[in-house]
């Protein structure tokens, strides 16, 4: 298995564990590893996996690697992005995937997590989705999945303040199943995980898959699809879109113009 991905089983529950030095950053290489780790897991030896970073880790991921995100005035988020793809086999994995998360979480990796079935979290850990300080525009995709597990205005402070949400807030908001301290983590993830090998793994999937339909299914004209992309080429198109990666690279705080 590649070194930016470890598998463990034990119990039937496959532990994959991120490990791509210094922060996680999702890029083409962690997430070909993951999606590999995540293919190679289905029942009847492994009927649950976790999803976790290194034990100790101060980050869980720092999201999408910026230095991956296109500067030439293409999609940053299109169907075939790392992050698109790893959502989406996570999203459609016939296995359950609980995110096990420790240290904080940031921008994509947000939606990665969430995309998991469920998400058991270090009381400290904190979770901040960053677009708006990047100057990146989400994907439809990307914000549909994000309301599809909390509420509106949860979202929307979220998206537009890019400020870290404590885990404890994140419950309270139904999006993260639990909250407990962080040498409790691993076993209440282990309890999670047995609870759920000890049912039907048949039923277990096509749950799954029918929650899945259920919670995509939203009416979508092509004028309005077209009108928003059309909106998000206007983003990647910007000054601001330039000057949140090249302010990220920089390591100084961007200034944006709103153009
Ligand atoms: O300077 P060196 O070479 O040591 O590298 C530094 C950082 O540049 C690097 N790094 C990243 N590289 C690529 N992509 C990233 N997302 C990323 N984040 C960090 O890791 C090395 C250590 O970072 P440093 O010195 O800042 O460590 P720290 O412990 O002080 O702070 C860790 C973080 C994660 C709090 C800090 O690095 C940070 O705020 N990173 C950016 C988090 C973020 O905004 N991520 C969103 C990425 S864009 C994305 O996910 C989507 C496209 S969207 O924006 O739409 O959600």
């Amino acid at each position: 298995m590649s070194p930016l991905v470890k598998v463990d089983v034990h119990d039937s529950v496959a532990w994959v564990t991120l490990d791509s030095p210094p922060v996680n950053a999702i890029n083409g290489a962690l997430i070909d590893a993951l999606s590999g780790a995540l293919d190679a897991q289905a029942p009847p030896a492994v009927r649950a996996i976790v999803i976790r970073a290194m034990p100790g880790a101060h980050v869980f991921s720092a999201g999408h690697d910026v230095r991956e995100l296109p500067t030439d005035g293409r999609d940053p988020l299109t169907y075939n992005d790392p992050l698109r793809r790893v959502v989406r086999r996570i999203e459609t994995h016939p296995l359950p995937v609980i995110a096990m998360v420790e240290g904080s979480v940031w921008g994509g990796a947000c939606e990665l997590v969430l995309a998991c079935d469920l998400v058991v979290a270090a009381s400290e850990a904190t979770f901040a989705l960053t677009p708006a300080r990047l100057g990146v525009p989400y994907n439809l995709s990307g914000v549909l999945n994000l309301m599809k597990v909390a509420d509106m205005h949860f979202v929307k402070e979220m998206l537009f303040t890019a400020r870290p949400v404590p885990a404890g807030r994140m419950a309270a908001y139904g999006v993260v199943n639990a909250v407990v301290p962080i040498e409790e983590l691993e076993h209440t993830t282990a309890e999670i995980g047995t609870a759920i090998t000890g049912s039907s793994p048949l039923v277990i999937r096509i749950m799954k898959e029918e929650l899945r339909v259920l919670a995509n299914a939203h009416p979508l004209t092509p004028e309005a699809y077209e009108r928003i992309q059309a909106q998000r080429r206007e983003v990647y198109d910007s000054h601001d879109y330039q000057e949140g990666i090249l302010a990220f690279l920089e390591k100084r705080r961007p200034v944006f113009h709103g153009s």
